[in-house]
């Protein structure tokens, strides 16, 4: 018995413990501990039944992602959990699978594999993947619709998403919900039906004939729409037909191909390295795990606009009392209509319950005076972009705040450091910079000033846990991470209508690449006014004699903002859908010959090649100049503040599938096109290319030396 797998006797019933901490995941020694503790509980005459059950938080969330690269790389062979789960429910006495925490992919099917299940109420089970780019590959496909009907195991292998314990006992997942002890709950039960002929999962085919076709195409439509440009989702649909039209074994072996098609694509690739990218980014090499936190019970915000409204409800979704100041009432009661809507929205598609609502705006104190922040722990400011302004609210919150109350600033690219520099507490003034709308965008850039303490970042980093938002450190360079990086990308997408490509044909290019809009539509939907006031903020930092966009600014002045205004680059009708400007055309031509810009033909390749290595270009200064810490980090904040193709893995991870080697000799090209002071390749890309490296050997490198 490894120390993985245990076993322990409850009388007449043997119970199983498997012990992998953190997620009890099927690691290396954790099929082999599970299948001789089967194999000696079912040989013991002593023993009826028995329990298999986690140890620690979770009953067994997957096979272990980790293993993966090793088999995608030739490293280890692939090993198949089949036979083991065949062994299960093929044990002569019947074995009951306790689940608590997760029981999620091959964790769901061990379980499946036993006669019964019995769970515990806060439990969840599922299949979810696809959310790393593959299917189920131990049997899920074929015998979860046998237990849960056809049309759920679709669902919940297409799209990964669990289902709680009462949802699992109505669908026909678990046998039943135990309440307290679940250990003595499942071997009470254990004993129930340790007389009766124990159902195996993969003979039960009841429920297989309960889905037309329709099902399927219902499901392809649905996924081509939700995970457009994603394979996973499909083969998960095409594994689960399967099971409904082919023996067990035979749908097996169609699953194990499809599943063997998706672990060796770079989609896979570039999810499950956003899986780990995720959770690395909370890791801050000099801000130790036990590094001191303060307590965040009350928070207050300066500001009730899009922004302010968000952050508003942010803090009260985190059940955290919070004051929302305006200057105006008018301002004020926007804001707060702000939020009623967008609650109410939420309520509308069944994500909030209306008393959930109303507890959250009871938590939500707006007022137009500063009452009450002196006993705010956090004040965070999101007004108007510009630093005098921020100077001025941080001089007036520094003054009322109590000693230990963190200031934090929501500017998207002005200096942390000049703003803490009028304040007695630049220790406690950082960075929090949410993406619009900041209730609902996942992505919380923690801004680090030079004397930002490590208390207050780690006090951040769960504070963003709190809040559901993955918190990313950022550096205090120019637009930190995402908006730096978004410079050159929304210079090539300006560039190329320039140079003879259409507004669609930008927007189209990338979309195309995965992105959830174009550049240009994206510059739309964040208004152009915004666009400009940045441009402002740093026109005496622009090179003389270097090229810049020509329209942008000419549209501003125009008074076209974009979809606020229903035109900029696009226009737009009343629902917002865009349309061809043939004005917005005839402007670009007219200024591009003005400026002597030969007008071509643009291919699709370029277009995706100068936006998207303009982002990577700019991504490896950035890396290099440590404002952030790691390419993942790029990845991390790409994929959740500007909607990069998850199944890319991010910008950076992007770079290393197509190979530095070659995003080095395009970048190349278009400095021997564009010029030095737009193209000049980044040095770190320079010799990553050079000495046959990669972003993500960067990391690692980077993390051996940080002693991590
Ligand atoms: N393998 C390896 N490591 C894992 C892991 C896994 N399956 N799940 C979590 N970890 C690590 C994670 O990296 C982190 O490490 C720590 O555990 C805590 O995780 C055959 C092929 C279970 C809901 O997709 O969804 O089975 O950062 O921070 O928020 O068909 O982890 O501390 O070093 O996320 O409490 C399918 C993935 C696999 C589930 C817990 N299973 N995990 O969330 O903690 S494929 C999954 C999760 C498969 C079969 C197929 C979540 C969680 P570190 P955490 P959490």
């Amino acid at each position: 018995m490894s120390e993985l797998v245990s076993t322990t006797r409850h009388g007449d019933v043997a119970v199983i413990t498997i012990s992998n901490p953190p997620v009890n995941a099927l690691g290396p020694g954790v099929p082999e501990g599970i299948r001789s503790s089967i194999a000696a509980a079912a040989a013991d005459p002593g023993v009826f039944a028995i329990v298999v059950i986690g140890g620690g938080r979770t009953f067994i969330a997957g096979a272990d992602i980790r293993e993966f690269g090793k088999v995608v790389s030739g490293e280890k062979p692939r090993r198949s959990l089949l036979p083991l789960l065949l062994e299960i429910e093929d044990c002569p006495k019947p074995v009951v699978m306790a689940i608590h925490g997760t029981a999620f992919g091959g964790g769901l099917e061990v379980a499946m594999a036993g006669h019964y299940r019995v769970i515990a109420p806060a439990a969840q089970v599922g299949q979810p993947e696809v959310k790393l780019g593959i299917i189920p590959g131990a049997a899920g496909t074929q015998r979860l619709p046998r237990l849960a009907g056809v049309a759920k195991a679709v669902e919940m292998c297409a799209f990964g998403e669990p289902v709680g314990a009462p949802e699992a006992v109505s669908l026909g997942i678990a046998d039943r919900i135990v309440e307290d002890d679940l250990m003595a709950g499942a071997i009470a039960f254990a004993r129930e039906v340790a007389a009766r002929p124990a159902p195996k999962t993969r003979e039960r085919g009841e429920k297989l004939g309960d889905a037309d076709s329709a099902v399927f195409e219902r499901a392809r439509q649905q996924a081509q729409k939700v995970r457009r440009g994603q394979t996973a989702p499909l083969a998960a649909i095409e594994a689960v037909e399967a099971a409904t039209r082919l023996s067990f074994e035979d749908g097996c072996a169609r699953e194990a191909e499809l599943f063997g098609q998706c672990l060796y694509s770079t989609q896979s690739r570039g999810l499950i390295h956003a899986f780990f990218a995720e959770r690395a980014v909370s890791k801050i090499p000099d801000v130790p795990k036990d590094t001191p936190v303060y307590e965040i019970r009350r928070a207050a915000v300066i500001g009730a606009g899009t922004m302010g409204a968000g952050i508003t409800m942010n803090y009260a979704n985190a059940g955290i009392p919070v004051i929302v100041k305006e200057t105006t009432r008018e301002a004020l009661d926007r804001g707060m209509a702000t939020i009623r809507k967008n609650y109410a929205s939420t309520v509308k598609k069944g994500k909030l319950t209306q008393a959930a609502m109303e507890q959250r705006l009871a938590l939500i104190t707006p007022q137009m005076t500063y009452d009450g922040f002196e006993e705010a722990d956090i004040i965070a400011e999101a007004v108007f972009e510009g630093m005098a302004l921020k100077k001025q609210v941080f001089g007036e919150i520094d003054g009322i705040a109590k000693p230990g109350c963190i200031l934090a600033s929501n500017t998207s690219y002005l200096d942390i450091d000049e703003i803490a520099s009028v304040t007695r507490r630049p220790e406690l003034v950082l960075g929090h910079h949410y993406f619009s709308p900041a209730n609902v965008m996942r992505l919380l850039e923690i801004v680090r000033g030079r004397s930002t303490a490590k208390t207050v970042l780690a006090t951040s980093m769960a504070l963003a846990k709190r809040m559901n938002k993955i918190g990313v450190l950022a550096g205090n360079g120019r637009g930190f991470i995402g908006n730096r990086m978004l410079g050159p990308y929304l210079r090539e997408a300006q560039f190329l209508v320039e140079e003879g490509a259409s507004v669609e044909q930008v927007n189209g290019a990338l979309y195309d690449f995965g992105m959830a809009m174009g550049p240009l539509a994206m510059g739309d939907l964040a208004g152009l006014d915004v666009g400009w006031r940045a441009r402002r903020e740093f026109k005496h930092l622009e090179k003389p004699g270097v090229r810049v966009p020509l329209a942008a600014d000419r549209l501003y002045e125009m008074g076209r903002f974009g979809q606020k205004t229903g035109r900029g680059w696009s226009l737009y009708n009343e629902n917002r859908e865009p349309s061809h400007d043939p004005e917005t055309a005839a402007l670009i031509e007219q200024l591009a010959r003005e400026a002597g810009i030969e007008r071509r033909t643009v291919t699709r390749e370029e277009i995706v090649d100068r936006c998207i290595f303009a982002l990577v270009n700019e991504g490896a200064r950035v890396l290099a100049e440590g404002i952030a810490l790691r390419a993942s980090d790029i990845d991390v904040v790409y994929l959740n503040g500007y909607a990069f193709p998850s199944w890319r893995g991010g910008p950076m991870l992007y770079a290393d599938t197509v190979g530095l080697k070659t995003v080095l000799a395009r970048i190349e090209e278009f400095r021997a096109g564009h010029g030095e002071d737009l193209w000049s390749p980044a040095p770190l890309l320079v010799e990553l290319a050079g000495n046959g490296g990669t972003f993500t050997g960067f990391d690692k490198q980077r993390e051996v030396a940080a002693g991590a």
